[in-house]
C-alpha cells in the first residue's frame, strides 16, 4: 500500500476535534439525553445479529461526523480493502494479514503472491475435522489400545490465549467425556497440576507453536514426551499416538520427533493472537466438533463481511475503534474495561488484552516515527456482577475515566430460576448509573446528612457500549472475537501504525536465553551485566537448591 497518508495530527478531522473536544469535553451525558428523547435509540445499531448501543457516549452528532471524518482522511477504507486483498499490511515482518481467509467459505478467492490461499484453509479444516470425528469417536487409540478422554493443549501467547479463551467460553457445547487443559506457562507449577490426575495412555498433547522454537513450548513439549514415555514404558513409538503438532513449520515438528502426518498446518500469513480460526483452534474443534467450529469460523466471516461492507455511520467495530480513539486520544482516558456479563466469557478481557495491546501497543508510525498521541489503552476486566463488589467503585466514584464495554446476551445458556433476570438487571442499572450518576440535589432529598452528601454522590457521564446477543453460542463467539479485531484494525489504520507486527515479544524470546546458561551450569559464570542484574544471579545460584 503506498497511499500517502497525512501526518495524524496534520489531519483536518484531527484539529477539528481538538477544537470540538475544547466545547463538548465537559457537556454531561444528562443533558445530551434530555435534549434528544430519542438519542437511545438513535445511537443503537445493529448488524449480523449483534446491538452494539453506544448511545452512552459522550458524543454529539458532530463528534460522531468528525470521527468518521478521521477514518476517512485516514485511509481507513483503502487499509481495509488492502487486508482483505492479501498486500502486505504487514509492513514490518513484510507479511500479509489474512486471518480472514481462515473464515471465507470454501470457493471464495484470496491471494497471496498471486496464489488462493482458500483451498489450503478448507483442506487443513477437513483434515483437523477427520481427526476431530475419530478423537471424539473413540476411534483414534493411545499407544494401549484405549481411546482419547483427556487433551492438553500447550502453547503460549496466541497458541495459547485463543484455544483457552474459546473452550472456555463454548464450555457448554463441549464434549463432556473429555477433559480440556491448557500448559503455556514454563513454570513447571502449571504443567504438573494439569496433568497430575491425568492417565498417559489416555492423553493426547496438542504442541501449539507457529514458529515451533518458543522457549516455554518446548520445554513444555520436552517435559510432555517424557512424562508420556514415563507413564508408558519409555516405548518412543508412544509419540506418534499421543503428540500432534499445530505449526508452520514441519521441518521442526519433524525434529522434534512428532509425525508430518500428524501435524496441522497454518501459515505465516497468520498472526499468532489471530489464529484461533486456524489449526491454532484444534483443541476447540475437540471440544465442539467440527460443525461447531465451522459455526464459529460462519460467525467470524459474518461480522468480517460487515467491517469490509458496511457504511462507516453503521459499522460496528468502526464506530467502537472510533469511540476508543476518542476517549484516549482527546480526553487522556489510559484504560478500558471490558465487562461481559456471562460467567463463559471469563477469558475473554484476557484474551481482548493481547488482541488489543500486542497489536496497538506501538511507539512509532508506518514509517518509523514517533506517533503523535497515545495508542491503545490498557483493556482489563473481569466478568459481571463480580466486578461490581470491587473495582467498579473506581469507575463510578475515582478520579480517572475508564469507558466500558458491557458484554450481554437475552438468553441464558443454563436457565436458573430468576438468576438470568437478575443478572440482566444488573447490566441495565450499571450504564444507567454510570451515565447519569447522583446529584447533591437527590443524595440530599433522600435525608443524607449535609456532611455525607459528597460521599455519596455520583458525577455520572462515565462513558459505556452495551453489546448485546441472544445468546452465547459458536457463531455469537465468532461474531464478538472479530468486532473487537476489526475495531483494533481501524484503530490501527487511524494511528497508522504496524497492529500486526510484535518485536516487544520477540525481544522477550531472546533475552532470557542468554542467562539461562548463566543460573544452570555448574561452573561459576563471568557476569557482565548491571550490578543488580549480577547480584541477583550470584544469590539464586548461592540459594538454589540443586537438583
Ligand atoms: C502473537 C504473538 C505471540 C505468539 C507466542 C507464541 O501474536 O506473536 O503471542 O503467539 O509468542 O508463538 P509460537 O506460536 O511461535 O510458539
Amino acid at each position: 500500500m503506498t497511499a500517502v497518508i497525512q501526518a495524524l495530527t496534520a489531519r483536518p478531522a484531527w484539529k477539528a476535534l481538538e477544537a470540538h473536544h475544547q466545547k463538548v469535553r465537559d457537556l454531561h451525558l444528562r443533558e445530551l439525553f434530555a435534549t434528544d428523547p430519542k438519542r437511545g435509540a438513535r445511537l443503537t445499531t445493529e448488524a449480523v445479529g449483534v446491538t452494539l448501543d453506544y448511545s452512552k457516549n459522550r458524543v454529539t452528532d458532530e463528534t460522531l461526523g468528525l470521527l468518521l471524518q478521521l477514518a476517512e482522511e485516514s485511509s481507513l477504507r483503502a487499509r481495509i480493502d488492502a487486508m482483505f486483498r492479501g498486500e502486505k499490511i504487514n509492513r514490518t515482518e513484510d507479511r500479509a494479514v489474512l486471518h480472514v481467509a481462515l473464515r471465507a467459505p470454501k470457493g471464495a478467492s484470496i491471494l497471496v503472491d498471486g496464489q488462493n490461499v482458500v483451498p489450503q484453509v478448507h483442506a487443513v479444516l477437513d483434515k483437523m475435522a477427520d481427526f476431530c470425528n475419530r478423537i471424539r469417536s473413540g476411534a483414534w487409540k493411545g499407544h494401549t489400545g484405549k481411546p482419547i478422554r483427556n487433551v492438553v493443549n500447550i502453547g503460549i501467547g496466541g497458541s495459547d490465549l485463543g484455544p483457552v479463551m474459546a473452550y472456555e467460553a463454548l464450555k457448554h457445547y463441549s464434549m463432556r467425556s473429555i477433559t480440556f487443559r491448557f500448559v503455556s506457562n514454563v513454570d513447571g507449577n502449571d504443567f504438573v497440576e494439569a496433568t497430575r490426575d491425568l492417565d498417559p495412555s489416555e492423553t493426547l498433547f496438542i504442541i501449539s507453536s507457529k514458529t515451533f522454537t518458543t522457549l516455554e513450548t518446548m520445554t513444555n513439549a520436552q517435559s510432555a514426551r517424557s512424562w508420556v514415555l514415563e507413564g508408558l514404558g519409555g516405548d518412543a513409538g508412544a509419540v506418534a499416538r499421543h503428540f500432534v503438532a499445530v505449526s508452520t513449520d514441519a521441518a521442526k515438528v519433524s525434529a522434534f520427533g512428532i509425525d508430518t502426518a500428524n501435524m496441522f498446518e497454518f501459515w505465516d500469513w497468520v498472526g499468532g493472537r489471530y489464529s484461533l480460526c486456524s489449526a491454532i483452534g484444534l483443541s476447540t474443534m475437540l471440544a465442539i466438533g467440527p460443525d461447531g467450529f465451522r459455526a464459529l469460523l460462519h460467525g467470524f466471516h459474518q461480522m468480517d463481511e460487515h467491517f469490509r461492507t458496511a457504511p462507516f455511520e453503521r459499522n460496528l467495530p468502526v464506530l467502537m475503534g472510533l469511540l476508543g480513539i476518542w476517549y484516549s486520544d482527546f480526553f487522556g482516558a489510559q484504560t478500558v474495561a471490558v465487562l461481559p456479563y456471562e460467567q463463559y466469557l471469563k477469558r475473554f478481557p484476557a484474551y481482548l488484552q493481547q488482541l488489543t495491546m500486542e497489536s496497538n501497543g506501538k511507539h512509532v508510525t508506518l514509517d518509523g516515527t514517533g506517533v503523535a498521541c497515545p495508542t491503545a489503552p490498557i483493556y482489563w476486566g473481569e466478568p459481571g456482577t463480580n466486578g461490581q463488589h470491587s473495582f467498579y467503585q473506581l469507575i463510578h466514584q475515582g478520579t480517572r475515566l475508564i469507558p466500558c464495554d458491557f458484554i450481554a446476551f437475552v438468553e441464558a445458556l443454563n436457565p436458573l430460576g430468576r438468576h438470568h433476570d437478575i443478572l440482566m438487571a444488573n447490566v441495565f442499572a450499571q450504564t444507567e448509573a454510570l451515565a447519569f450518576g447522583k446529584t447533591p440535589e437527590q443524595v440530599k432529598a433522600e435525608g443524607t446528612p449535609d456532611w455525607l452528601v459528597p460521599h455519596r454522590v455520583f458525577e455520572g457521564n462515565r462513558p459505556t457500549n452495551t453489546i448485546l446477543a441472544q445468546r452465547l453460542t459458536p457463531e455469537t463467539l465468532g461474531k464478538l472475537v472479530a468486532l473487537y479485531e476489526h475495531g483494533v484494525f481501524t484503530q490501527g489504520a487511524i494511528w497508522s501504525i504496524d497492529s500486526f507486527d510484535q518485536w516487544g515479544v520477540e525481544l522477550g524470546k531472546v533475552l532470557a536465553q542468554r542467562i539461562i546458561p548463566e543460573v544452570e551450569n555448574e561452573a561459576e559464570p563471568d557476569l557482565g551485566h548491571d550490578s543488580s542484574t549480577n547480584s541477583l544471579i550470584r544469590s539464586y545460584r548461592r540459594l538454589k537448591v540443586r537438583s
